[in-house]
């Protein structure tokens, strides 16, 4: 169908990039287009900044000058500019992490009445991964050491990074340690790449990519922690049915929408959320409504079916609606602009983390020691603005999919275990040797101001699952998919190849879903990559073969945050092709740039492909897929 709207095309936000207009709100698209034309130094990644002798850039098209005042290359310039990315990436990420093992170790010596280990298997899962004794020993004790474990692989010590060096193959353990791409830490490794890019001091390009590598490693281990210590908590999701875009938004009901990144706050205000019903339909609502953004979204999603109202590039047009109540946020991606497009729109803007304040915002200061009260104090704000805002007109998007979502790892074997108890890979594999999954591609990542938002995703994922290609979403990528119906099951015989839509189809029936599964499986928030990897690890062992070796690809296609860069370097290091669908600003560096997109291949399998042309990318995403299977000796 053709959308008028050029910026996105989800017709929700269409709606409301009209609205703002006219009510003369500003958004994300009105200020990307003041910013043009970008600055083609940046762009490149030309220009440094790393002392006070700077700025400095380099010319672009090879002439005058060729280097910083420092004697700094091209090539240097962009892989330190890349080096710190990953490092932000990688702080982020394992903050979230650390942030978890606080609270797990709060909840096991019983300070943090709010937490418990809600999910005990896992607990012992992990424990046992970790070579942590679990026999005989209570919960609280397990959970105690896994806290402990966590917050030690954030320094140095005797063994590496526990959660690389456990998750990956072991081969690939064996790889990393013999080529010095082990961690040895992983604040240690951001520290060192903070280093390293000082002025003076590394100036060999691929010395410096090789640090960014391990670093983009302690990335996997706080993504993968991230992933663990939140099912520990929270509980590993399930298949759950839910709805996504902002028809989720009820006029008559307080509108919560949970934004950021963090289970530790939202998961506690979905549960206050249900006990503080009756105080909303006294002041008149006829319930509270808790909704998502972003990775907040797709954690509450996962766990308890809370549907997303929007993603990534369009959180302003949530608040354009004029229908939600509060927006409450704890780190990463929120932008700014939201305090601005709140007062606009009556709606609360809530920080609660210390480390992420916002003028304009009201602040409360969340712990995880008064959890429930600071939860509780929160919808109280926001039952107070539905009352200031009761009756006035809103304008919510009638436009809502269904979603069908929960998909971790254990629900993913839990669902093939239905075909094979004994194997439950079994049958995943032999689809895969048959040809009826061709491959299998993971989307993650975000939606860039840059790309009409979800036109890559939506374009590459379409051409990719009608080639059989088994697709899992992550992040902002999955929150693409499923505002146009990729997760609902009814879509599965208009999106999917003939061979993949039987096996979705077999797997659902076996399930007792009386139909098959969707066609794109959410496998959960950008830390929830981990699930990725270890499902390709699963495979890669039950095979006996290593990462590098199958058919699996991934694809950021519309990636923004230097989390994204951080994810793409650790799915390159454990041997993926790797999608990026804008520029990186790397190209100004032509040694650095035929590193990251071919020799790095002969280090670990893995590379970039940078194409911000989707059709092009899918073509080049199933060659690679192709070329593994000719590899292993399977039909192209
Ligand atoms: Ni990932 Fe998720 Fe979304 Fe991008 Fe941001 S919310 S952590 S970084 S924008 S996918
Ligand atoms: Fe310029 Fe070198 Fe300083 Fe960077 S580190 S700003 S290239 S002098």
């Amino acid at each position: 169908m053709a959308n008028p709207c050029k910026v996105s095309l989800d017709p929700a936000v269409c709606e409301m990039v009209e609205k703002a207009r006219r009510v003369k709100v500003e958004t994300v698209w009105d200020r990307y287009q003041a910013m043009l034309p970008q600055c083609g130094f940046g762009e490149t990644g030309l220009c440094c900044r790393h002392c006070l002798q700077g700025p400095c850039r380099i010319d672009p098209f090879g002439g005058e000058p060729k280097t910083g005042i420092c004697g700094a290359t091209a090539d240097v310039m962009v892989a330190r500019g890349l080096d710190r990315a990953i490092a932000a990436g990688s702080a982020a990420h394992s903050g979230h992490a650390r942030h978890l093992a606080h609270t797990l170790k709060l909840a096991a010596k019983g300070k943090a009445r709010d937490y418990t280990v809600k999910d005990k298997a896992k607990l012992r899962s992990v424990a046992a991964r970790l070579g942590i004794p679990t026999e005989g020993r209570s919960i609280a004790e397990i959970a105690l050491d896994v806290a402990e474990a966590a917050l030690a692989d954030f320094h140095e010590k005797d063994t590496p990074v526990m959660w690389v060096a456990t998750t990956v193959t072991k081969k690939r353990a064996k790889l990393f340690a013999e080529k010095g791409l082990l961690p040895k830490g992983i604040d240690y490794e951001v520290a060192d790449i903070m280093h390293r890019t000082l002025y003076g001091t590394d100036a060999d390009p691929v010395n410096l990519l090789l640090g960014g590598l391990r670093c983009g490693l302690a990335d996997l281990a706080g993504c993968y922690m991230g992933t663990d210590l939140s099912d520990i908590l929270f509980g590993t999701p399930q298949p759950v049915v839910t709805e996504a875009n902002m028809g989720v938004l009820k006029a008559d009901a307080v509108n919560v929408a949970v934004h950021g990144h963090n289970p530790v706050l939202s998961d506690v205000i979905v549960a206050v959320a249900k006990e503080m019903e009756s105080e909303a339909k006294a002041a008149g609502a006829s319930g509270v409504n808790v909704v998502g953004i972003c990775c907040t979204g797709n954690e509450v999603m996962m766990r308890h079916g809370i549907p997303a109202c929007t993603h990534s590039v369009s959180q302003e047009m949530a608040l354009v609606t004029g229908a939600l109540d509060a927006v409450v946020v704890d780190y990463q991606c929120i932008m700014p602009s939201l305090a601005t497009v709140a007062e606009c729109m009556g709606t609360k803007l809530i920080t609660t983390m210390e480390i992420t304040k916002i003028p304009g915002a009201i602040h409360i200061d969340f712990s995880e020691e008064t959890a429930g009260e600071n939860a509780r104090q929160i919808i109280r704000l926001a039952i107070e603005s539905f009352s200031r805002r009761r009756g006035k007109p809103v304008d919510i998007p009638q436009i809502k999919t269904k979603v069908v979502a929960g998909f971790s790892v254990e629900a993913i074997i839990n669902a093939l275990a239905k075909l094979n108890a004994e194997d439950p890979l079994k049958p995943l594999i032999d689809q895969i040797v048959a040809g009826n999954i061709r491959g299998v591609c993971l989307f993650a990542g975000c939606n860039n101001v840059k790309v009409p938002q979800d036109k890559n995703f939506t374009a590459i994922a379409r051409r990719l699952l009608k080639e059989n290609v088994l697709v899992l979403a992550t992040g902002c990528g999955a929150g693409a998919l499923m505002r146009h119906g990729f997760m609902d099951p009814a879509n599965v015989g208009e999106l999917c190849g003939e061979g993949l839509k039987a096996v979705l189809t077999a797997i659902g029936e076996a399930n007792g879903l009386g139909g098959p599964l969707p066609a794109v499986l959410h496998v959960g928030s950008c830390v929830d990559n981990s699930r990725a990897v270890a499902v390709a690890v699963a495979v890669a062992d039950r095979l006996g073969v290593d990462t590098d070796q199958l058919p699996v690809v991934a694809s950021a296609a519309e990636a923004v945050s230097e989390k994204a860069i951080s994810i793409g370097t650790y799915a390159v290091a454990i041997g993926l092709p790797t999608h990026v669908g804008v520029m990186l600003p790397v190209v100004g560096g032509p040694l650095v740039t035929k590193v990251l997109t071919e020799k790095v291949k002969d280090l670990t399998g893995g590379y970039f492909i940078v194409d911000p042309d989707p059709e092009s990318a899918a073509k080049k995403l199933l060659a690679a897929i192709d070329e593994r299977r000719a590899a292993l000796g399977l039909s192209v």
